[in-house]
């Protein structure tokens, strides 16, 4: 549509974040001046967040990469090249055909940054290009042991019901901070109307988060001891019989063991590990179980921790114990209205299941029972640096700047340098990027086409992003991938994107091109599926026990375990070390990495913030807006005391993702505030996801002497 003032308007889905809000993007001359949330979006009913709203100047950045780049000098000297597409994509394809001849393909390795509209495509490369080793820096620390573990409860991921007729009367947050984050931003205005028509909050968290304020409740937990809290309240909720005894009989296994499982774990017991009050425990389970429906917003809380897997369903086991699934304001199961993404698993030769890095050990990250198999972060990354087990020579990466969000930033620098080839697609340049032997300038959302179901996972409404606006030579990540699979004439590069978004919504007797125009489609929600044809879990009900769990070698119940450093597993490091350091929560104006170098939101947030509680900070001298020096057993990094009542007196918590796109290139100050400095990637991991610590690590707090 055109205005009068010469601008147009397109109908589109924000991705500033991993997207969701319908919206109206404004054009002018070829860019976009503005962009307006779409009042008629069932997502965000006409919301967007402060990200969102600044796209433009996202968009239109100085900064943008706009040509691909050749490295000139030696890797990481900042001296590029602009070179063609036709020639960029020519030499790394020739190098990747020479790679896949003399080592085989899983020494070509794929990355990616988390769940952009390019994270299926990138899964497709790599079953087309025969390797077993791709990435996403999520996965193990992030969603996978959330999807897993709903997949083997409840069959099928569940997410809050915010968008029916019935509202939900209570809602548990547990390590989530969804008014800021959340798997997808647009549950921050879902969450806050629903707060606002009285649901009552129960926030599990060290810090009263920006969710947390707006609660009835707040447990301030220890962190990395979320398993121990769930099994008290499970506890509870039996013990006090409060549980759906109805729903339990009909619809779940495994309750007497279950129940004979939690008698030790009363919260008196909980208390001691994670220093929340029995008192405040019992509370919190009955607020749960007897305001029904309740929605439980489960977050990276529970998941960035070596006992992730168990941490996860403890969590998950009290949404069946109350009935709150798949019923009206309770949460959901996923309609899955459109087809899953053709990734061309059936290409990936069998034999390199075997070889994927990780997989042997930690089945449902890698192995074939996994939800999306893929390598394991650590194993990768060893191999490139030491070649074991083989050397992995090759790394792309689509979207991803593992030197801020992978633990221990030191190493991964060092695996990075030892590769033969790695390339960046990326906006704009990062100190990942500038490590690398050629960068490739990315689209962003206004300059993609894709198609892509929400809520992420359970696909209930399936919206189009149509390509508004081209930025100088910048290209979409699917286009790409697609040029250089039609270079090494891999298995599917004779379909076409729009081929393989038609595939995915055949089931809705649609094309992209007509979605394109229809904006979404949003079918009624069917709820009580189960009362049709069961759970989708092998006994087709909920398995509070789980034997397929079992099978594979883990605990079918839930259990809880120390985390491998804390002030109980490792006293005599707790002296030097006295705080318990949770990294990572999210910031509005920030997407992980991204956005430093946008002025409007970086004015609001100049500097990364290290939260302390004031005893603290008067313990150290430390006043508000101070330089602090935080340190870890591995590595120390400064960022500015935010003191704050908010946070539990033994916690610290840093931001992560911090560089400095202002400062002198390669670095461009990625050493300084990285929380990466300070994390672990080494063993132990979850015995199942690989997951590592990067909640309840051990700090200490000095103020900055100049
Ligand atoms: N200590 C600590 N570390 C963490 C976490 C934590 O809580 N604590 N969280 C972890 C989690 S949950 C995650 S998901 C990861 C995130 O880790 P990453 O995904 O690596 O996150 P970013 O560093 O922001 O990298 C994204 C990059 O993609 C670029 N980009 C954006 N859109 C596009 C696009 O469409 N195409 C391309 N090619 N590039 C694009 C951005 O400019 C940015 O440089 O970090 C993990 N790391
Ligand atoms: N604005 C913005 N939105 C985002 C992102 C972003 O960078 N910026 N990142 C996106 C990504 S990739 C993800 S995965 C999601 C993450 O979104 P969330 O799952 O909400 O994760 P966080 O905000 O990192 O952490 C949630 C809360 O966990 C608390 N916490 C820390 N340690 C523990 C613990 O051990 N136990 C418990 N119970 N709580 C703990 C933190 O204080 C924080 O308030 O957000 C997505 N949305
Ligand atoms: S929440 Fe995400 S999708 Fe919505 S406006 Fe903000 S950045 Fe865009
Ligand atoms: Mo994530």
């Amino acid at each position: 549509m055109k205005l009068r003032n010469g601008e147009q308007v397109f109908r589109s889905v924000c991705r500033s974040c991993h997207g969701g809000c319908g919206v109206l993007v404004f054009v002018k001359d070829g860019k976009v001046v503005r962009v307006k949330g779409d009042p008629a979006s069932p997502m965000n009913k006409g919301w967007m967040c402060v990200k969102g709203v600044m796209t433009p100047e996202i968009a239109n950045h100085p900064d943008r990469l706009r040509k691909p780049l050749r490295r000139k000098g030696e890797r990481g000297s900042g001296q590029w090249e602009s070179i063609s597409w036709d020639e960029v994509l020519g030499e790394i394809t020739s190098r990747l055909d020479k790679f896949r001849k003399e080592f085989g393909p899983e020494s070509i390795a794929l990355g990616q940054g988390t769940g952009r509209h390019h994270y299926m495509h990138v899964v497709r490369f790599a079953n087309a290009l025969g390797t077993p080793n791709w990435y996403e820096p999520g996965l193990a620390q992030c969603f996978i042991p959330r999807i897993t573990v709903s997949n083997l409860t409840y069959g099928g991921f569940v997410v809050g019901d915010y968008y029916g007729e019935v509202s939900p009367k209570c809602i548990l947050f547990w390590g989530h901070n969804p008014l800021v984050s959340g798997p997808d931003g647009e549950l921050s205005i879902s969450v806050k109307r629903a707060l606002d028509k009285g649901a009552l909050g129960i926030a599990v968290d060290p810090r009263r988060s920006e969710t947390g304020k707006y609660c009835q409740q707040w447990l301030p937990i220890r962190p990395g001891t979320d398993a121990a809290l769930a099994l008290a309240m499970i506890h509870v909720i039996i013990k006090e019989n409060i549980y759906d005894a109805e729903f339990v009989e009909k619809w779940t296994t495994g309750f007497d063991e279950l129940k004979k499982h939690v008698e030790p774990f009363t919260p008196a017991w909980a208390e001691a590990i994670t220093w929340i009050p029995s008192s405040d425990i019992i509370k919190a389970a009955k607020t749960y179980a007897l305001n029904k429906p309740a929605v439980l917003e489960w977050g990276l809380g529970i998941e960035q921790n070596p006992n992730s897997l168990q941490t996860v369903r403890a969590v998950a086991i009290l949404r069946g114990l109350t009935g709150n699934v798949d019923i009206p304001g309770g949460d959901i199961l996923g309609m899955n209205i459109i087809r899953s993404y053709p990734t061309l698993k059936d290409k990936l030769p069998e034999g390199m299941l075997k070889k994927r890095l990780g997989a042997e050990n930690f089945k449902l990250l890698g192995g074939w029972r996994a939800f999306m198999p893929s390598a394991h972060i650590p194993t990768l990354f060893r191999a490139m640096r030491t070649g074991e087990p083989y050397r992995v020579r090759a790394l792309l990466i689509f979207g991803g700047n593992p030197l801020t969000t992978v633990a221990n930033s030191k190493e991964v620098y060092e695996s990075l340098l030892k590769l033969d080839l790695l390339v960046v697609t990326d906006l704009f340049m990062t100190p990942t990027a500038a490590i690398a032997d050629y960068v490739l300038p990315a689209a962003l959302w206004p300059e993609v086409e894709q198609v892509i179901g929400y809520p992420l996972v359970v696909e209930n409404i399936v919206m189009a992003q149509q390509k508004i606006t081209q930025v100088g030579e910048c290209r979409q990540d699917e286009w790409i991938i697609d040029e250089m699979s039609r270079r090494l004439n891999l298995p599917g590069s004779e379909e076409s994107l729009e081929d393989v978004m038609n595939y995915q919504l055949e089931p809705l007797g649609i094309t992209y091109q007509k979605l394109k125009e229809q904006t979404f489609i949003h079918p009624p929600h069917e709820y009580k599926k189960f009362e049709r044809n069961g759970f989708r879990t092998p006994s087709k009900k909920i398995e509070l026990y789980c034997r397929t769990l079992e099978r594979m070698g883990y605990d079918p119940l839930p259990t809880y375990k120390e985390p491998p450093e804390s002030p109980v597993k490792t006293p005599e490091l707790a002296k030097e070390f006295p705080y318990v350091l949770t990294t990572g929560s999210r910031r509005k104006e920030f997407f992980q990495s991204e956005h430093r170098q946008i002025p409007s939101l970086r004015k609001r947030r100049p500097y990364p913030q290290v939260e302390m509680h004031p005893e603290v900070a008067s313990l150290h001298g430390i006043k508000h807006g101070d330089w602090v020096i935080v340190t870890s057993p591995r590595g120390s990094i400064r960022m500015k005391a935010l003191v704050t009542e908010d946070i539990h007196p033994r916690v610290i918590n840093v931001e992560h993702a911090w560089w400095f796109p202002e400062k002198s290139a390669p670095e461009y100050g990625v050493w300084e505030s990285n929380a990466n400095m300070l994390t672990n990637n080494a063993p132990p991991y979850d015995p199942a996801f690989g997951s590592y610590q990067l909640r309840g690590l051990l700090c200490r707090v000095e103020k900055e002497v100049k």
